[in-house]
């Protein structure tokens, strides 16, 4: 409230002081006569404009050098990626010619607002056309954007260059949301999944990923971006609403990502995180604590991190798209990226909007395989009886009744190959339920249900004398029924291994 006051007063005031200075001229002039105060003002302007000039090109100079630390290609700034330097060329190429002609046009501008100041009895020559100058103000320009542009193709081409047939790349995609980026790498098949706009939904499928496509199923979704030292990148850009530009400021990459038009952008990262920052090491302003209200915290150079940026004004929270980036060396780089989990198997997998949820998947039946063949070398050297049981986890039935669903014939057919390869092994197949429903209808139920089992075992040649089966209805259960993840456990087949 003061303050808003203390604005008007002020205002107010200057515009009496501006009233007050009016009048005295006018008041001067009709005393000293019009023209000699005139003389007065134009020479009063014109030492202003030499000043100006002098003050104004040594600001500028001052400030270039002052900043050109914080500058990209200047001080630590230098490009992480290999085409980064001849970038950073050809903007210190156009620099350096309109820096030459910013300083000389300058001092041409007010040095003659200085020299052709109004002077009594100097009057103004009249040209009217002069074709020698016409020619070369028109030529050197010419001449000088000629060889700009020319220089800034060339570095254009090599920049924009895409993947050889066949070369050995990785190739990621970030697409731009509001106010997001979302960043895909395909999984140990090294091939991006199809995606289908029609099929994008929030938090089910947010890319539109079409998962009948097994490429698809192993892609992954980090929320930063790793990537190995020296290895060619594809990025492959775009976005789901508006405009936004995938921006790398310390690779020199910058790329709109537009809705419906996929573009791409292909870099070298030549500098780790680590190198980097070796790098920034070595500058003051890098040594300032990280935390300014902690001056024990780590300098600035310690926690530098490349980042992703979105260059393209797209909304409120156009702030919030920064992504970390992380170059690290090739183990580092294969290490993490065998850490990353599938978006599909993580988010999708056996969900209601799981396209694929009744179908078992190629990689599934390896992995469950080899869990299988684990339980079972397990069981196999325990002491205890009941540490030689192993749960058939993917042996399903129909609901209520004991015909065996399709997909149990993968874990069943895992079992059938233990017993073939170790044929001392006898068995004993049962049945449990959890406690809803009646005890003997329950009590029935397990029996049929193990017993579907069995029949599947001897039906493919397993012998009968090695395999008996029994359903202990809810007699038997590991977990409480008091809730539903207790009572999905609780209903189970199960088998154990009795001789070996
Ligand atoms: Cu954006």
């Amino acid at each position: 409230m003061s303050t808003g006051l203390i604005i008007i007063a002020c205002t107010i005031l200057i515009v009496i002081v501006i009233i007050q200075i009016g009048k005295v001229t006018d008041l001067a002039a009709k005393i000293r006569g019009e023209e000699a105060v005139q003389l007065e003002s134009n020479k009063r302007s014109a030492n202003f404009m030499l000043v100006f000039l002098v003050a104004f090109l040594g600001l500028t100079v001052w400030s270039a050098w002052h900043y050109k630390n914080w500058m990209l290609g200047y001080g630590p700034h230098e490009a992480a990626s290999a085409h980064g330097p001849s970038l950073d060329a050809s903007f210190n190429i156009t620099l350096i010619f309109t820096g030459i002609v910013f300083v000389l046009t300058h001092i041409a501008l007010f040095w003659f607002a200085y020299k052709y100041a109004g002077r009594k009895g100097v009057i103004a020559e009249f040209m009217p056309h002069d074709n020698k100058l016409e020619v070369i103000w028109t030529a050197v320009p010419a001449v000088v954007m000629c060889f700009l542009v020319i220089n800034g193709l060339v570095a254009w081409n090599e920049v924009m260059a895409d993947i050889t047939e066949g070369e050995d790349h990785i190739e990621i995609e970030a697409t731009g949301q509001q106010y997001l980026w979302h960043l895909r790498y395909p999984g140990a098949d090294d091939k991006l999944g199809t995606r289908n706009f029609r099929l994008i939904k929030s938090g089910e499928n947010p890319l539109g990923q079409d998962w009948t496509d097994d490429k698809n199923l192993d892609d992954i979704m980090p929320s930063e971006i790793v990537l190995p030292v020296g290895k060619k990148v594809r990025v492959r850009i775009t976005a789901i609403d508006v405009l936004h530009s995938f921006d790398l400021p310390h690779f020199r990459v910058k790329m709109d990502a537009v809705p419906g038009m996929p573009t791409y952008f292909v870099f070298t990262p030549t500098k780790t995180t680590e190198e980097y920052r070796q790098m920034l090491k070595d500058y003051p302003e890098y040594q300032q604590p990280s935390d300014p209200k902690d001056p024990k915290s780590d300098p600035l150079w310690k926690t530098f991190e490349y980042e992703l940026a979105c260059a393209e004004l797209c909304g409120k929270g156009h702030f919030s798209m920064r992504r970390l980036v992380k170059i690290v060396s090739e183990e580092e780089y294969q290490k993490w990226l065998k850490d990353q989990k599938s978006y599909y198997l993580s988010n999708v997998r056996g969900k209601d909007f799981d396209p694929r949820k009744n179908e078992v998947l190629g990689m599934e039946v390896t992995q469950r395989k080899l869990d299988f063949n684990t339980a079972v070398d397990k069981a196999l050297s325990a002491e205890k009886p009941e540490e030689k049981i192993i749960r058939l986890d993917h042996v399903y039935y129909k609901t209520g009744s004991s015909e065996l669903d399709n997909r149990s014939k993968y874990e069943l057919d895992n079992l059938i190959a233990v017993m073939n390869k170790y044929p001392n092994i006898t068995i004993e197949v049962s049945g449990h339920t959890d406690s809803d429903g009646d005890d003997a209808e329950n009590l029935t139920l397990s029996q049929v249900r193990a017993k579907a089992v069995y029949d599947y075992l001897i039906l493919n040649q397993i012998s009968l004398v090695r395999i008996r089966f029994k359903g202990y209805g809810e007699t038997k259960p590991v977990e409480s029924n008091d809730t539903e993840e207790g009572k999905a456990k609780n209903r189970r087949t199960e088998f154990q291994i009795l001789t070996q």
